[in-house]
């Protein structure tokens, strides 16, 4: 695609153009044109003008990479020959973050062959020349408008699988997730991807917050601890909370040792400073205990390594709290 990137410059236009969502609430659509004839270009987007969709075109940023994100439609000469448009089809059409992007094909009517191909690799929808301006304009907005209906939809599904993941009073995932992904990095550990260390960590003597400052303030302690130890593992690591005050951290290729030594940093940093409580008002001493475990062989289970874990954390306990134990 750099090749291809310096060589486009010259066939790039960008438009907005007024959506006319039967709500009056589309937002500003914003169309690419991609066509090295630069007189071409301008009287596509002149269409779209004259159709009431007020177009203001710009210079557009490369082809490749984040600067497409937010666009809504690429419209695309297959007569361009200052570059390759079926590799630029393919191309988005490949792309992580330009698959869903519609494009729409120009095609000569000589050129139906390739204009096949181009739907074949992707593309949503192809208009011949000459070019019937209010048809250019219909297919335009069908597109623009499906592209904002899958866009809407995509946010839906992602926020109810966010939500799907997620330990509410905290914000680190939940135990369904852990597990889930436990499962998935416990299978790579087997085809030999590497040990994989889980930790569980358990608030000390959590029962007497509750039972001395009431549930609120369990609950602030639950989400400045889920904080400390979210600020203490390591950005390919999985903080999770299991439920209550038990927490679980999944290390993936880590071997025991790391691990432990992970932990021992979140120790410190619950009991090295007190919490705040009381919107600040007041101190209080938190202690957690912790228990690691690693992979030993493969074809251990989830709760296999999720068992040793509690064993070594009931050994913390056991030996006096606030401890890690492996
Ligand atoms: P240990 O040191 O042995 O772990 O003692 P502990 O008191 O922490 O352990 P125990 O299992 O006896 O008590 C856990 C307490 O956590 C009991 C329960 O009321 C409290 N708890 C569980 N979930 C929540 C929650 O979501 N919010 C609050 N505030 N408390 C919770
Ligand atoms: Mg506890
Ligand atoms: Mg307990
Ligand atoms: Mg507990």
């Amino acid at each position: 695609m750099d090749e291809l990137r310096s060589r486009e410059a010259s066939g790039r236009r960008m438009g907005v153009i007024e959506g006319d969502d039967p709500n009056g609430q589309m937002s500003p659509a914003r169309i690419l044109i991609v066509d090295d004839n630069e007189r071409q270009a301008r009287r596509i987007s002149l269409a779209l003008k004259d159709d009431h969709l007020p177009m203001t075109i710009q210079e557009a940023g490369g082809l490749s990479g984040n600067k497409n994100t937010g666009i809504d439609l690429l419209i695309l000469s297959l007569e361009s020959k200052s570059f390759d448009p079926l590799r630029i089809c393919a191309h988005f059409k490949t792309a992580i973050g330009t698959r869903d992007l519609p494009i729409l094909v120009i095609a000569d009517f000589e050129d139906e062959a390739r204009g096949m191909r181009a739907l074949e690799l992707g593309a949503s929808d192809i208009i011949m020349r000459p070019i019937d301006t209010e048809e250019l304009s219909a297919r335009v907005k069908t597109q623009v408008r499906k592209k904002r209906y899958v866009d809407a939809m995509r946010r839906r599904l992602d926020e109810s699988m966010e939500l799907a993941i997620t330990d509410q009073l905290t914000g680190l995932y939940n135990r369904r997730h852990m597990l889930n992904q436990l499962g998935q990095f416990l299978n790579r550990a087997n085809r030999g991807d590497g040990p994989l260390s889980v930790f569980i960590a358990d608030i000390d003597h959590f029962k007497s917050v509750n039972d001395t400052y009431g549930h609120d303030v369990g609950d602030e302690v639950l989400k400045q601890f889920a904080e400390r130890m979210r600020e203490n593992v390591r950005p390919a690591d999985i903080p999770c909370r299991q439920g209550g005050e038990e927490f679980v951290v999944i290390m993936p290729n880590t071997a025991g040792d790391v691990a432990s030594s992970v932990a021992e940093r979140v120790r410190r940093h619950v009991c090295g400073e007190p919490f705040r409580i009381d919107s600040g008002k007041g101190r209080l001493d938190v202690t957690v205990s912790l228990g690691v475990a690693t992979t030993l062989s493969a074809g251990e289970t989830e709760d296999d390594v999720i068992k040793r874990a509690d064993e070594a954390l009931y050994e913390a306990k056991h030996a006096g709290r606030n401890q890690v134990k492996s």
